[in-house]
């Protein structure tokens, strides 16, 4: 090797790969509200028409009477501001999964705050808030993430902020390090945090904003908020990965893929990579739930397109699973929902006993049907479900592996259908003529698993969620140097230019029961089944399932025809008339 490659191949260590250093460049556009002869000024906000009102807003109001009173609950509006306060101090931290672009929020909040206020970095997300691991953010040092994926300027963590002793530390961290406002760059759990930390810290004259995260997309308040950021990339590295799956099937002409895809409870990633790809079956857990589907409905329901497919020579194909899947399926959300409270009543008791034990324990505490099903699973789908619940109560969905019993269901109901063809072929059920009935029995069942989830959380942000994330950044400067607190930023209109926002929390909180208790939190916008996105995709699966329709939208791209594609879920759900978006 020469040493001229060596030096440029040594160049490139440390996130200086060609692409890394060439994305650095890219300048994301900025919205009007924020400009003032090309330089970044903080933008001041009025007031709009809209008044956000929940179903339990007087209980809200009730419970964060001094951020609710102060917002009344409406929805500001930037505008150009131009004038800078001084000497104000703004801490900021990640909260929950990652999600591409929250470097470029510190960046966009660094720009606003300008050399004379000063930004803290929190390490760590909540807990270093409640540790006081803060630190002074240089304007220099964002350079280096500009426009880069991940997480790690900072870290993350998922503290729920809820006993007395917390809430102390907090107000220990702010006087200690004489905090002016706090930023919470998080979803739908970490934003009800900062509502309650701005109730908390009214007094203390410390601002609380949040910032819209989530690679779920489960975040979501209408036309004012049509995404979080991380959504977009996500969904397209997940797209260009089960396209190239997709593109392998009729190739090697064996597999059938089963492909989990992250997104928590809400199946929002799994529609945006059925509508960008078009596989043969997508489950939507909010249409189980909607239509009740048994496990064994949901099995027949594949196992038939498994059939047909087959019947006809198409010996493989690909079916997306919502990473949550299992809690929308009636019987299993009884039994999640049982375990929850064994888990939390007998918390001691189980503590110190083995896994094995623990089952056998939690078996003699739950119904007879819920007992039988926890029974009737492999150990690996048990084991998961006992898995301790995360700081906010949810069961880990990631670490459940619903594809494999999926899989293994298949599997027995396809050697089924073959061994008693007559209670599955004929009048009113599947109807195969000769030919095809030997071409199915001729099949056989061979599968792939796979899960993408981390694979899409870290990657260099979409050109979309870089000028997002940037821009909301700029939104949560401008707030937090205005003293507006409780707020979360939002844009709108991404395709005519973008509207930045402020939205009450306050107004987005519900009062939800969480294992028996009534819990203030906001709630996750999951998929609507009446949607415009979901009934396109529901007037077209049939035929995706039937034949080969799949498109393989390829790597997500920075520059080109491409590069500022919206989520085809936006597009449709706002009634946009552009694929691409504008921010200006
Ligand atoms: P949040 O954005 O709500 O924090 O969740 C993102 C997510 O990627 C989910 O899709 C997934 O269920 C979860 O995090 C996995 O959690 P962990 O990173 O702890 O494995």
């Amino acid at each position: 090797m020469t040493s001229s490659i060596q030096t440029r191949l040594t160049e490139m260590e440390n996130r200086n790969s060609l692409f890394e250093t060439q994305l650095r460049q890219v300048e994301m556009p900025i919205c009007n509200a924020f400009l003032d002869n090309g330089a970044v000024v903080p933008a001041s906000f009025h007031e709009t028409d809209t008044v956000l009102k929940g179903p339990d807003q007087a209980r809200t109001d009730a419970a964060f009477p001094k951020s609710a009173q102060k917002s009344g609950n409406v929805v500001l509006e930037a505008v150009s501001g131009k004038s800078r306060p001084t000497a104000k101090r703004i801490a900021v931290l990640f909260s929950g999964g990652p999600a591409a672009g929250g470097h470029n929020v510190l960046v966009g909040i660094q720009k606003i705050i300008g050399q004379d206020n000063t930004l803290l970095g929190i390490r760590k997300g909540p807990k270093g808030l409640l540790e006081g691991q803060l630190f002074e953010i240089k304007a220099d040092d964002l350079a280096a993430i500009e426009n880069l994926g991940g997480f790690d300027y900072l870290g993350s963590d998922r503290t729920k902020i809820k006993t007395p002793e917390q809430f102390e530390l907090v107000k220990k961290t702010v006087r200690q390090f004489k905090l002016d406002g706090i930023i919470v760059i998080g979803g739908d759990d970490s934003n009800t945090n900062a509502a309650v930390l701005a109730e908390y810290l009214y007094d203390e004259g410390c601002v609380v904003v949040g910032v819209p995260k989530t690679i779920d997309g489960d975040l979501q308040v209408g036309e004012l908020l049509p995404i979080s950021f991380g959504f977009d990339t996500a969904t397209k590295v997940y797209a260009e990965l089960v396209g190239n799956i997709l593109q392998d099937t009729p190739s090697s002409r064996k597999y059938w893929h089963f492909i989990k895809l992250m997104g928590r409870s809400a199946s929002h990633v799994a529609l945006e990579v059925a509508l960008q790809t078009r596989p043969a079956v997508t489950l939507i857990s909010e249409e189980v739930d909607a239509k009740q589907w048994s496990l064994n409905d949901i099995v027949e329901h594949i196992a038939a397109v498994v059939a047909r497919r087959a019947a006809k020579g198409i010996s493989y194909g690909v079916v997306l699973v919502p990473e949550g899947l299992i809690e929308f399926i009636p019987e299993f959300r009884v039994l999640i929902s049982e375990l929850n409270d064994v888990l939390a009543e007998y918390e001691q008791d189980l503590a110190p006993l083995s896994l094995s034990q623990k089952k056998n324990f939690v078996e003699t505490k739950l119904n007879q049907g819920s007992a039988q099903l926890l029974a009737s699973l492999p150990d690996s789908i048990k084991d998961m479900l006992l898995l301790d619940r995360d700081s906010h109560g949810n069961l880990q969905v990631s670490q459940v592996p619903t594809e494999s019993l999926l899989v293994e269901m298949i599997g027995i109901k396809l050697s089924e259908m073959k061994n008693h063809p007559a209670r599955y072929f004929g009048a009113g059920k599947l109807a195969f003529s000769e030919a095809e009935m030997a071409t199915f029995n001729q099949f056989k069942f061979a599968t792939n698993n796979h899960f993408f989830g981390y694979e899409g959380r870290c990657g260099a942000p979409t050109l979309f969620d870089a000028a997002y994330t940037l821009n909301l950044g700029l939104i949560a400067g401008s707030l937090a140097l205005s003293g507006k607190t409780g707020y979360m930023a939002a844009l709108r209109d991404l395709d005519q230019g973008g509207r930045p926002l402020a939205i009450p929390l306050t107004g987005l909180i519900n009062v939800e029961k969480r294992h028996g208790v009534d819990e203030m939190v906001i709630k996750k916008a999951l998929v609507d089944i009446d949607s415009p996105a979901f009934q396109y995709f529901a007037q077209r699966r049939s035929d995706w399932a039937n034949d080969d329709l799949f498109v393989s939208p390829g790597p997500r791209q920075l520059w080109g025809p491409t590069a500022a594609q919206l989520p085809f879920m936006v597009v449709l759900n706002q009634g946009y008339d552009s694929l691409e978006f504008s921010i200006r």
